[in-house]
């Protein structure tokens, strides 16, 4: 995997700023950076966006494969459990992607248990804070 794309979703750029005890005290920028760093040290290259509006994310997994990306990490936020949209962009698309989320959302509202992309990601990192990102894209640079 050379070009990877990063996806935030809503309230995610505040990461750092409000409620360090549920998602830690990294900002955004600094997963970014963790992130990008690991990905040039094994040649590739990282490709990242955040957004709080549902279209602008599916326009970005849309255009992704066109621009030459070939996996997709993605917290969803609150997206994951509302979006079918993000769901049929994935579908269309036909994108690999990795889902992450800091917080473990079994361990909250019933409402947090469902998403609509689990069963349509390689696979999900769930509750392991942000690092949970990093740990992402090991597994897609150690992957084909
Ligand atoms: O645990 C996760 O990563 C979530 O995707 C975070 C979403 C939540 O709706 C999901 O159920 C689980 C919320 C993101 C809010 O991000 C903030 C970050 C810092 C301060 C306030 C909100």
């Amino acid at each position: 995997m050379n070009k990877i794309l990063l996806i935030n979703g809503p309230n995610l750029n505040l990461l750092g700023q409000r409620e360090p005890e549920k998602y830690g005290s990294s900002s955004l920028s600094d997963v970014e950076a963790a992130v990008r760093s690991i990905v040039n040290e094994h040649g590739g290259q990282l490709v990242t966006f955040q957004s709080n509006h549902e279209g602008e994310i599916v326009e970005v997994i849309q255009n992704a494969k066109k621009q030459g990306v070939e996996a997709v990490i993605i917290n969803p936020g609150a997206f994951t459990h509302t979006s079918v949209a993000i769901r049929d962009a994935f579908l269309a698309v036909q994108l690999p992607f990795v889902e992450v989320h800091i917080s473990n959302i079994f361990k909250r509202e019933e409402f947090r248990h469902h998403s609509y992309l689990s069963d349509i990601a390689i696979g999900c990192i769930i509750g392991l804070g942000v690092q949970g990102y990093e740990l992402a894209v090991l597994y897609l640079l150690n992957t084909k």
